[in-house]
């Protein structure tokens, strides 16, 4: 290969610079590519030892990271594929249109598989493999907005049927329909992760790839190469999670996975950067991360262009132009793309001379040439030692010609007229018929034709179809042993908190023949802050290095023991990452046929508050595991203040329909839940996670009650009844998490000062009970003549004398919910509000959750209920030193 000097042409009158690009140029030819790249490296390395300032870019130019030279040869049916990609257009597009036919407005998106279909279909015919008995299979997270492609592709496999492409967007219709966007919840059998809340996708691929190689090392499965494909668009990298976790995947070297942008250089309203350059910039930030980034910029039919460009004329124009400009491109003629690429210097347009101007408007993208496509995906699955980032640019809207291609509008374009869909059906080859194209008819060609032939021969290649979701593991035996024995007998007067408790259970869990190596515990470097460092030594951090340095607690009991089949992911301080690692390890069930244990724990104010559209996605992906809340509590975390003090997330665990959550105040409770937990998950197969709130204040843990299993489980259950059952003034006091106590105390008080007998329960989940009423009442209004069903805080409260209190160290909302299904009112004391740092008595004083407002909300519930006088009210009030002009907690 003849090798044509590259000089800028400013400098070109430089002879001495000529003279070192001719050695180079040697250097190239005789010594080859990876000579010449030592070479520049040592004279760089020089050059900055010597103070020569160096400019960095981790930019290339403008160009494709594959040259032709090395591009691997295209191994498939380019024809056939081509036909094929056409039928899939074709009925995506068809979906759509019709769902907005029969249902004005109902939705989908045409323009994102327009433009990323090349890809898919690379992947589809070559690349993705399925899993199979032998092979665990590649895990591929598909663009969501691009799932009416891969629909209309499983119809095409006959794996759908034209019933159900019907009822796109519409599940509910007779023989079933299609979610709208990748939702393992709706399809279970279908799709394996939901990628549609932008950002999402990425950093879970991250994980998941990162998790799979946990898995190895820690012996769970074999060594694979299998990779984890993420499929994104430009305009969602603006989301922090894209990138956010990129620095992970390189530090690991995760070379099994694959990043692909579809850089159609548009998002939902316009441009991404319209002034600047898109894929430049993930270039940069990608490569800067330590990433292989792959450039697919152009297609084949510039290649002969670039061959022209000897002086790098051609290469540095188009680094000029900016994205808005080349979106304007896609509109405009060949004229104008003549004029404005090449019209500026005269030896520009001589290399252009040979092209017509239909042909420079039709010069192709990279991403939509299959050729380019296919070299880019063999080069990243072969990569080796860093993950890869594939940089496709595409049409957004391809094949709509002037109904959206390129046009900022594309994005929700969803009706079609019919020249459109002439146009559409020419510009592909489609051969169908003008009714059916008039009626957007679907069109499958017989089994026998040679489209259908090809791709079911390439799946049969590739191990079946992709994406297909199938529960892989069995479930665990039942357990005769109660692995939590020793908690439920209380502490003997110790006092712990109940996150020590917990981690108590978590080493039990561990140790256990049957279930310890399933258990996976994820920190985001709190560890120390719930005192697990115990853990460090006795199942080491993992780290797919091992540990390269000793320790600098090396010669204490528990030091930082970093190992590479280390049981802890100690994920540094990203609960992001940590819940996308329990994603990974939740799904793993039905990924790699493991049940893996997740126990996720963190600062509670830092889950659903700031992770909750990941725990959302957590729930879509129908995950197992166990979330723990630590330092929770608004008033039990004392001395930190208002970002960290959590009195939120148990209203905010309400919301997610698999989450069970529970705010347990003593180790029996907890002990109860999460044994209920892995039998229900682990060995009936449901798909539940658990949200369990712990707390760090330390005090003595009593044995669990008699018959109280039910209740802890269902959300209550009578904790210690009152002394004095026959008195005439009775309560009922709520208590749960640390304030439990509180109202304990208050039922001292209340009895001992005021006379008044009462009842004290412990909530162990007003979601629990909340869900139950709503079912209940469901239920009812569906079966009016039969007998009705009683929600369990009915039940449990029928018979209970006296007002209602209850304290919790979370929102009033929590019981006032349950209102209506209690006999009597109920007068709620919380934490609304913002915390501060403080002691825990400042902090319940200040809230007014402590035992004194407890007497206090009772003794004003039985003067409502004429039952005492106010005197004694305002008497009490002095008594327990009150201040009743202090400020409202709610709005200070
Ligand atoms: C978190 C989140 N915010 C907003 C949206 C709404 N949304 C759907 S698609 C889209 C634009 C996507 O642009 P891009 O990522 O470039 O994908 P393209 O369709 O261009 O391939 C937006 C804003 C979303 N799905 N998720
Ligand atoms: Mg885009």
């Amino acid at each position: 290969m003849a090798i044509q000097p590259v000089i800028p042409s400013e400098i070109d009158d430089l002879e001495e610079i000529w003279e070192w690009v001719e050695s180079f140029d040697a250097v190239l030819e005789q010594g080859g590519r990876g000579l010449a790249s030592k070479i520049l490296q040592e004279i760089r390395s020089r050059a900055l030892a010597c103070g020569v300032q160096v400019p960095f870019t981790a930019n290339t130019p403008y160009v494709n990271t594959i040259h032709l030279s090395q591009q691997a040869p295209f191994d498939g049916d380019q024809e056939i594929e081509r036909k094929i990609k056409s039928l899939v257009r074709w009925n995506a597009l068809a979906m759509v249109v019709r769902a907005n036919r029969v249902e004005h407005n109902i939705g989908g998106h045409i323009s994102t598989y327009g433009s990323v279909a090349t890809l898919f279909e690379i992947g589809f015919n070559h690349f993705f493999r399925a899993r199979t008995k032998e092979f665990e299979g590649d895990t591929v997270y598909f663009q969501g907005h691009a799932a009416p492609g891969v629909y209309a592709r499983a119809f095409l496999e006959g794996r759908l049927t034209a019933q159900q492409l019907e009822n796109f967007r519409r599940e509910m219709k007779p023989g079933g329909g299609l979610s709208s966007y990748p939702h393992p919840w709706l399809m279970p059998e279908f799709w394996e992760y939901p990628t549609v809340s932008m950002g999402l996708s990425p950093i879970m691929a991250i994980y998941q790839a990162r998790f799979n190689r946990y898995l190895e090392d820690r012996g769970l499965k074999p060594k694979t190469d299998a990779k984890v494909w993420a499929f994104l668009g430009d305009g969602e990298t603006d989301e922090p999670e894209t990138l956010g976790a990129i620095t992970l995947a390189s530090r690991e070297h995760l070379d099994n996975l694959i990043f692909v942008v579809n850089c159609n250089l548009q998002r939902l309203d316009g441009p991404v950067r319209g002034n600047g350059h898109i894929i430049q910039e993930l270039e940069a930030a990608f490569r800067g991360a330590g990433w292989n980034c792959i450039k697919v910029i152009w297609g084949s039919d510039w290649d002969p262009l670039f061959e022209q460009d000897v002086d790098g004329i051609l290469v540095k124009r188009l680094g000029e132009i900016v994205d808005g400009e080349y979106q304007k491109f896609i509109v405009e003629s060949g004229a104008y793309i003549r004029q404005h690429v090449f019209g500026g210097d005269p030896r520009l347009l001589k290399m252009a001379e040979n092209y017509s101007d239909e042909q420079l408007q039709k010069l192709r993208q990279g991403g939509h040439d299959p050729k380019k496509v296919y070299a880019a995906f063999k080069a990243a699955v072969e990569h080796q030692g860093s993950p890869t980032v594939i940089l496709a640019r595409t049409i957004k809207g391809y094949g709509l010609g002037e109904a959206g291609e390129g046009r900022n509008v594309t994005h929700q374009q969803k009706k079609v007229d019919e020249d459109t869909l002439r146009h559409f059906g020419e510009r592909f080859g489609l051969k169908i018929e003008e009714d059916q194209i008039a009626q957007v008819s679907f069109y499958r060609p017989p089994d026998d034709s040679p489209e259908i032939q090809y791709m079911q021969e390439r799946r049969r290649r590739l191990g079946g179809y992709v994406p297909q979701r199938r529960v892989r593991s069995k479930a665990l035996p039942p357990h005769e042993e109660h692995l939590f024995d020793e908690f439920l007998t209380g502490s003997e007067g110790r006092e712990v908190s109940t996150t020590m408790a917990f981690v108590g259970m978590l080493r039990k869990m561990m140790r256990d023949p049957e279930i310890g190596k399933l258990i996976v515990p994820i920190v985001p470097d709190e560890a120390r802050t719930f005192g697990m460092e115990s853990l460090f030594r006795l199942v080491g951090i993992y780290s797919s290095q091992g540990q390269l340095y000793e320790p600098v607690d090396m010669n204490t009991l528990l030091y930082y023991k970093e190992a590479k089949n280390g049981q802890i992911l100690e994920e540094g301080i990203t609960e992001a990452g940590s819940i996308s690692s329990f994603i990974a390890a939740g799904s793993a069930y039905a990924t790699h046929g493991i049940n893996m244990i997740p126990f996720f724990i963190f600062y509670s104010m830092f889950g659903l508050q700031r992770i909750g559209d990941l725990i959302w996605a957590a729930a879509d992906t129908r995950c197992r595991g166990f979330l723990l809340g630590g330092t929770a509590g608004r008033t039990t975390l004392a001395g930190e203040g208002l970002q960290h003090q959590d009195g939120n997330s148990h209203i905010l665990a309400l919301p997610v329909p698999t989450l069970r959550a529970y705010d347990p105040a003593f180790a029996y409770e907890i002990a109860t839940i999460i044994e209920d937990g892995i039998d229900r998950m682990y060995r009936k197969g449901q798909s539940l996670f658990y949200y369990i709130t712990v707390m760090n204040e330390p005090y003595a843990m009593p044995s669990m009650p008699a018959g109280s299993r039910e209740g802890i489980l269902k959300g209550m259950y009578k904790l210690r009844p009152a002394n004095h059952g026959k008195s005439k003034l009775r309560a009922q006091l709520f208590g749960s998490g640390a304030i439990l106590r509180e109202v304990l105390k208050a039922q001292e008080i209340l009895d001992e000062k005021y006379g008044v007998a009462a009842d004290v329960w412990s909530m162990t989940s007003y979601k629990a009970l909340y869900t139950d009423g709503i079912e209940a009442e469901r239920w009812n209004m569906l079966h009016p003549a039969e007998k009705p069903r009683v929600p369990y805080v009915t039940e449990a409260l029928a018979e209970a004398p006296g007002v209602f209190v209850s304290a919790s160290d979370y929102l009033k909302a929590q019981a006032n919910m349950l209102c209506k299904w209690m006999p009597r009112r109920i007068a709620a004391l919380g934490t609304d509000g913002f915390g501060r740092s403080e002691s825990r008595a400042s902090l319940r004083e200040f809230f007014e959750v402590d035992s004194r407002f407890v007497v206090l909300a009772t003794l004003r519930e039985l003067l409502g209920e004429g039952k005492i006088e106010a005197s004694l009210v305002k008497q009490a009030i002095k008594d327990l030193d009150i201040h009743t002009d202090k400020p409202d907690p709610l709005t200070t």
